[in-house]
């Protein structure tokens, strides 16, 4: 007889997964995937994603609260990029006079646009829970221009399929045309009714409400809209964390 070959259980477990996660995802997003590096963790992440993306209705909203649920917020990562980037320290001197949002990528008009340009479109308002990885949540009230709004300004080729913010502490977040393009997805200036300040990501952030905290990338100097998933290689960090 045949003797079969033994593995453990959790190699078992492990090999159902990347199975069914090949399998979901052949069926479901040939091709528009991040890389898994070969990382079992990460093709959790893409089973993560592809399961939400398949589950839930496109404009699911993440739950809003009343003023009186508004709590304090600690100020966490790099609260003053300054001291990574000497044109972030500029225009701090200058309270950020004369800062300008770069867009560049795959959209019809890339250029720059100003603070005042980013004030005069229709802003949003909204308060939400900020989920931090590290296990904390805040409630905050967010002011700001819909990233969809300056987006369709710029005009997004049909094409492009992820939109990356980059900061100016140098980090690069990703976030698909369904989160861009959510009505609560927001570029906010404005934080419980005052002006963002640097500890909270001045003079831009954006507020990623369906995904964990470390999404909502505070002190944005760049908007790069692109057809393929920019590879940073792996920070570690999931890159689609749904909640
Ligand atoms: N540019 C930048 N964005 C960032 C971070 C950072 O260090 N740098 N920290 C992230 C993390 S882990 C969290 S929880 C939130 C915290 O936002 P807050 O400082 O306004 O509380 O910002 C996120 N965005
Ligand atoms: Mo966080």
């Amino acid at each position: 007889m045949k003797r079969l070959k033994i593995i453990s259980r959790r190699k078992a477990i492990i090999a159902g997964l990347a199975g069914i996660g090949g399998l979901v995802l052949a069926r479901y997003a040939p091709r528009s995937l991040p890389p898994t590096y070969g990382n079992i963790l990460r093709m959790g992440d893409n089973l993560t994603y592809v399961a939400q993306r398949t589950l839930l209705p496109d404009e699911t909203l993440a739950r809003e609260y009343s003023f009186a649920d508004i709590s304090s917020m600690p100020a966490t990562g790099t609260t003053n990029p300054a001291h990574h980037s000497e044109e972030y320290e500029r225009l701090l001197g200058r309270r950020f006079a004369g800062w300008e949002l770069a867009l560049e990528g795959a959209i019809a008009r890339p250029g720059m646009l100003s603070l005042d340009d980013l004030k005069k479109f229709p802003s949003r308002t909204q308060i939400t829970k900020h989920h931090c990885e590290e296990g904390w949540t805040a409630i905050a009230q967010w002011t700001g221009v819909p990233l969809s709004t300056v987006l369709q300004h710029v005009g997004v080729r049909p094409s492009a399929r992820f939109v990356n913010f980059h900061s100016y502490d140098d980090y690069i977040e990703t976030v698909d045309m369904l989160d861009a393009f959510h009505p609560q997805t927001i570029l906010a200036y404005g934080m419980n009714g005052k002006e963002l300040t640097v500890p909270h990501g001045a003079p831009i952030r954006v507020r990623i409400e369906r995904q964990i905290g470390y999404k909502s990338m505070k002190y944005i100097r760049k908007i790069e809209v692109t057809e393929d998933y920019p590879d940073v290689g792996d920070s570690g960090w999931s890159w689609y964390t749904g909640i």
